[in-house]
């Protein structure tokens, strides 16, 4: 590598090994060391975060820039907070309140942390589709002309290879594919094992190929350094084939045996074939075990190599491998998601890490560098160079009351489209900044009016072929850099997820959106987390869901809502209304778009 100095890479490995001891002892203490009231063990942590330190340190410490915005597996906040106390944006006070009231979070959350979480993560998948939504966000902006003194962001999601088989993670990949998605990277923490055990082989495969039709760039990580310069040694092509060929379960199991189970099984399997003999007798068991356990993903300098070789926009997805616990003593076994070390375990951990007693908070023991030099590398990471993550826009003005007029006899559903194309025709700052997005329903919920007005949103203009062919149509299906219509396809949860992005802009982009989105309300529930997951993390948008209620009686075919309204009164940061009449809908609509850009209490 050339443009990362060698001492760069010392104070990084330094500062990876930091990360690793702050998150365990953060996860040790709220087992330990504190009053527990729950009565539940911190499960899930130790060996998920242990699993992303070389990767996260890479991307925190030298990748990422301010403008970049980024979701972290769920299970890998201790590393996140670590990270952002390293930075001086974390309170020891909250890292010893761990998953406690008040306390750093145990998933990521933009609500409730007070580290700078860009995106809350913890229903696996959202957080990873959060992002691509993210970035169509941000190119809607700009092709509005608005956040152009700021540099683009990268989007950028560090998952879990489990968090793969969410549907809704595929959902997003084919919208993202049809909306021209750009600056967004997906890495896979690939450590082959998810919470109940070791995964299938070969799934990388099958990633890979599932990426690359949908347009993105794939880069895997499959070897560190240590072992791309073995097997540059005589014999290195033999062990490179084994390596390849070991199945997942046994690679794991070795893993968690160690040094000498690694040189029985090597020496049994490929020991009689010529020079790699030599190659395996001529380390240590714990140079042998160094060796088999340094996979990309857990190579700073592969990592921060493949990372800074990106040099264009398209969506890229890393394939990190990785090892589940690495560098703890359940490294690799298929039990470890809950896996936490024992007192005697972490007395052992301490004094390996050169850590004194009564110092385990200390920014800076056991470091094997000079201090100074750390904490000027510190004063330099380009990630905390921007100051305040969370940005801030002004209000839209909204009139007290919305024009319409009403007819003897009219639905809610007809009312909702007039009062929109009554606001489409004006030129005020409230008609610009709403934006309205639908799950291939924008016609049948009436939004017709307002789109043909409004066009929708591409960052290609398309021609509406009908009208250039002349054929009548009452709606003008045209698309522009400029429209305000985000056109989805069916998928329920993809409203929900864009929803989340657009009701986010004003923090992300720091320019405000008045996000609308209509569905047919019995389908909220084919969306349900996500709207829930959206709510959780403070976005700000509008719902129509319509029709709804008795009107679909007719309907038959599970298009009844049923719940639907008792979903509007119990989620979490919701108002939810039932206008029965046009002028209340007006009314309801005023409010609600002054509403969501109230501030949180
Ligand atoms: C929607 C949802 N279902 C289940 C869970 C519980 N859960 C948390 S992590 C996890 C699997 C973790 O595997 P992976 O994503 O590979 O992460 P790793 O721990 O290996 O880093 C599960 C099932 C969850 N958080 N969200
Ligand atoms: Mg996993």
């Amino acid at each position: 590598m050339e443009n990362l100095p060698v001492e760069d890479l010392r104070i990084l490995t330094e500062l990876e090994r930091k990360v690793l001891w702050l998150a365990s002892w953060t996860i040790h203490h709220a087992n330990h060391l504190r009053e527990n009231t729950d009565g539940l063990k911190v499960g899930g942590h130790q060996a998920s975060s242990a699993s992303v330190a070389s990767i996260m340190t890479a991307l925190y410490f030298h990748t990422l820039r301010p403008a970049d915005r980024v979701a972290v597996k769920p299970h890998a906040a201790p590393i996140y907070h670590a990270i952002q106390y390293l930075l001086g944006r974390q309170a020891r006070n909250k890292l010893e309140n761990f998953r406690g009231y008040k306390g750093a979070q145990s998933y990521p959350s933009r609500t409730k942390d007070t580290d700078d979480v860009d995106f809350s993560t913890g229903s696996v998948g959202l957080g990873v589709a959060q992002t691509l939504f993210a970035s169509l966000v941000q190119d809607y902006v700009r092709a509005h002309g608005w956040a152009l003194d700021r540099p683009e962001g990268r989007m950028i999601a560090l998952l879990g290879d489990a968090e793969l088989d969410e549907g809704n993670i595929f959902e997003a990949l084919l919208e993202g594919w049809k909306q021209g998605l750009r600056n967004c990277w997906w890495i896979v923490d690939y450590n082959r094992q998810s919470l109940d055990a070791v995964v299938r082989e070969g799934l990388w495969e099958r990633y890979e190929n599932l990426f690359r039709n949908f347009g993105w760039d794939v880069v895997v990580l499959k070897y560190g350094s240590l072992q791309q310069a073995a097997f540059a040694e005589p014999g290195g092509e033999v062990l490179r084939r084994w390596i390849d060929s070991c199945p997942n379960q046994l690679y794991s199991a070795l893993v968690f045996q160690g040094g000498a189970a690694w040189r029985k099984r090597l020496t049994d399997e490929i020991g009689d074939q010529g020079p790699v003999t030599k190659l395996i007798d001529s380390r240590s068991d714990d140079a042998l075990a160094e060796l088999m356990s340094n996979l990309g993903g857990h190579d700073l300098r592969a990592i921060i190599d493949a990372f800074d070789r990106i040099d264009h926009d398209r969506p890229v997805c890393f394939i990190a491998y990785t090892i589940k616990g690495i560098g703890l003593p359940f490294a690799g076994h298929k039990d470890n998601h809950s896996g936490l070390m024992t007192p005697a375990q972490m007395e052992t951990f301490r004094t390996a890490m050169n850590i004194r007693a009564g110092h385990e908070w200390d920014a800076f023991e056991g470091l094997r560098e000079p201090a100074e030099r750390i904490q000027a590398f510190l004063g330099h990471v380009p990630f905390a160079a921007g100051g305040e993550r969370c940005l801030h826009a002004p209000r839209i003005e909204v009139p007290e009351e919305l024009p319409v007029t009403i007819q003897p006899k009219m639905s809610t559903q007809l009312g909702f489209g007039a009062l929109l194309n009554e606001i489409a025709r004006g030129t005020t700052p409230l008609a610009a900044r709403i934006v309205t997005t639908s799950p291939d329903v924008t016609v049948s919920t009436n939004l017709g009016p307002w789109v043909n007005r409004r066009r929708l949103f591409a960052r290609e203009a398309m021609a509406d072929t009908f009208k250039g062919e002349r054929i009548p149509s009452t709606f003008t299906w045209e698309f522009s850099p400029t429209g305000q219509h985000i056109e989805l396809g069916i998928a329920e949860m993809n409203l929900f997820i864009l929803l989340s992005a657009l009701g986010l802009s004003h923090t992300i982009n720091g320019e405000r959106l008045l996000p609308i989105g209509t569905l047919y309300d019995p389908f909220i529930a084919r969306g349900l987390d996500a709207l829930n997951y959206a709510c959780y993390q403070d976005a700000r948008f509008i719902v129509v869901a319509t029709p709804s209620g008795i009107t679909l009686a007719s309907e038959g075919g599970a298009h009844q809502s049923i719940a639907e309204p008792l979903i509007g009164m119990a989620q979490d940061g919701l108002a939810s209304f039932e206008p029965a009449f046009v002028d209340e809908l007006a009314a309801i609509l005023a409010f609600a778009l002054d509403y969501i850009q109230a501030h949180k209490k």
